[in-house]
């Protein structure tokens, strides 16, 4: 690492220090119902006293939907076999050395044989799920589901008005808001602004919660923080979005019958009555190539075209109508990395500076985060992803954050080191906004 860089870590690291060791109860009473401790602290404890949320039955037309995948492992060392994987229907879940474990539908599992593809394991998902409910937290109500996210975001612009506002980028397929909250000093809404923008995503992916909770509290923490001078510069000079719940719907439908449906897609019904497509395979960047799936019912399924979604469609209007954004985080769950593009090609970014700015910040975010750096084709070659495209139409210096915990539904105990460390990679993007080729000198 530069020095200059080091110096960097080492500035915003010693600025998160005193809020971080604080005496958290102190804070809280000091700070009233929306400080960053409480609203954490909350989220722990309530995991630990075990809260349920209701179950809700489905409506009618999901109670019929069969969910036909099983949970399979298959020996692939390498991107390349990875990626083949991906082609042939698996949603990869888990990467453990030369093992590769995740879902295909079983109409594909012939496919699979066919193409000399050899099973070491499967077994039904539900099985799978059954047999793991260790590996799912006490309850889900600790997690901030859409309408708390919503009522979170709103209670946040109220205290925060002179400095924050809420805009909805677009309906979902099932008619939710998508809920955008910026701060910004000197511009509200959709009013333009000249200021270096970044922008943080959550919840692409139904089932991986932790993806919302992370944007979500770190939106609290700077508002939360706002009076620190560094917060106060950031406030002042960034035009900032967080857009924690990309996919409401399935994340909705992932939780709302009390036992966890693994949904990946959005809610999409398609043509075959299977549902959703795969939001971060449905970019315009090498759409419908390399590690997707043009079967509908399988998870990593691309749509029919680029942006047919609405979801993304809505990011797709959000980024081209800021010509000033510069820094992107798209949270994911749970390969504890750090990727950068391009993931839909083995191709490096073809300008050499850019690739240098990309390779350092995702060392200096892996470094606050403990998660491992790497170019996103590495981990395997997926093309219609999100952060490639963001890249290629605006120059974006765009990064999956793919959290930690080991499931997609993990324990409390991993929350207070996964926000918090998040968000210091997150503050390091935001020092960075004003000129990302900072990260070069
Ligand atoms: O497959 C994805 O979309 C991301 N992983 S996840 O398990 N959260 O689904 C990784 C995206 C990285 N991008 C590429 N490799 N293209
Ligand atoms: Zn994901």
């Amino acid at each position: 690492m530069k020095n200059s860089a080091l110096a960097l870590a080492l500035t915003i690291l010693c600025s998160l220090i005193p809020v971080f060791s604080a005496d958290l109860s102190e804070q809280a009473r000091a700070s009233g119902d929306l400080s960053f401790d409480r609203i954490l602290n909350r989220l722990t404890e309530e995991y630990s006293e075990g809260l349920r949320m209701p179950a809700a039955p489905l409506p009618a037309d999901l109670q019929a939907y069969q969910d036909d995948r099983f949970w399979v492992t298959v020996s692939a060392a390498g991107s390349s076999e990875r990626t083949k994987l991906l082609e042939a229907g698996m949603d990869i879940v888990e990467i453990k050395g030369d093992k590769v474990s995740g879902t295909v539908h079983k109409d594909l599992m012939s496919g699979f044989a066919a193409k000399g593809i050899l099973l070491a394991f499967k077994k039904p998902l539900s099985a799978h799920l059954s047999a793991h409910m260790k590996d799912f937290p006490a309850a889900d109500a600790a997690y901030h589901n859409f309408k708390e996210t919503t009522e979170l975001l709103k209670a946040l612009v109220a205290k925060n008005s002179d400095i924050a506002s809420l805009i909805s980028i677009g309906k979902t397929i099932e008619g939710r808001d998508i809920w955008c909250l910026r701060i910004n000093s000197t511009a509200q809404g959709t009013k333009a602004s000249a200021k270096p923008g970044a922008v943080y995503i959550g919840n692409h992916h139904a089932r991986e919660h932790l993806s919302n909770e992370v944007p979500l509290l770190f939106a609290v923490w700077l508002l939360d923080n706002r009076a620190t001078p560094e917060i106060t510069k950031y406030i002042a000079d960034l035009d900032i979005y967080v857009i924690p719940m990309l996919n409401p719907d399935g994340a909705e439908y992932d939780i709302k019958t009390g036992s966890y449906k693994w949904q990946r897609k959005n809610m999409r019904v398609n043509a075959d009555k299977s549902i959703g497509v795969d939001l971060n395979r449905n970019y315009d960047s090498w759409f419908g190539g390399e590690g997707t799936s043009h079967s509908p019912a399988t998870d990593t399924y691309c749509g029919l075209s680029a942006f047919s979604e609405p979801e993304t469609m809505a990011i797709k209007k959000f980024v081209e109508a800021r010509k000033n954004l510069k820094t992107l985080n798209s949270y994911h769950s749970y390969a504890s990395a750090i990727l950068y593009p391009y993931g839909g090609s083995r191709n490096e970014v073809p300008d050499v500076k850019d690739r240098k700015v990309f390779v350092n910040m995702a060392k200096q975010m892996g470094l606050l985060t403990g998660y491992d750096p790497e170019k996103s084709s590495d981990m395997y070659v997926a093309t219609g992803d999100g952060c490639d495209w963001a890249y290629d139409v605006g120059k974006i210096f765009a990064f999956t954050t793919e959290l930690e915990g080991g499931s997609f539904y993990p324990l409390a105990t991993i929350l207070d080191k996964a926000v918090k460390n998040n968000i210091k990679a997150a503050v390091y993007m935001l020092s960075v906004t004003d000129n990302p080729y900072k990260a070069i000198n």
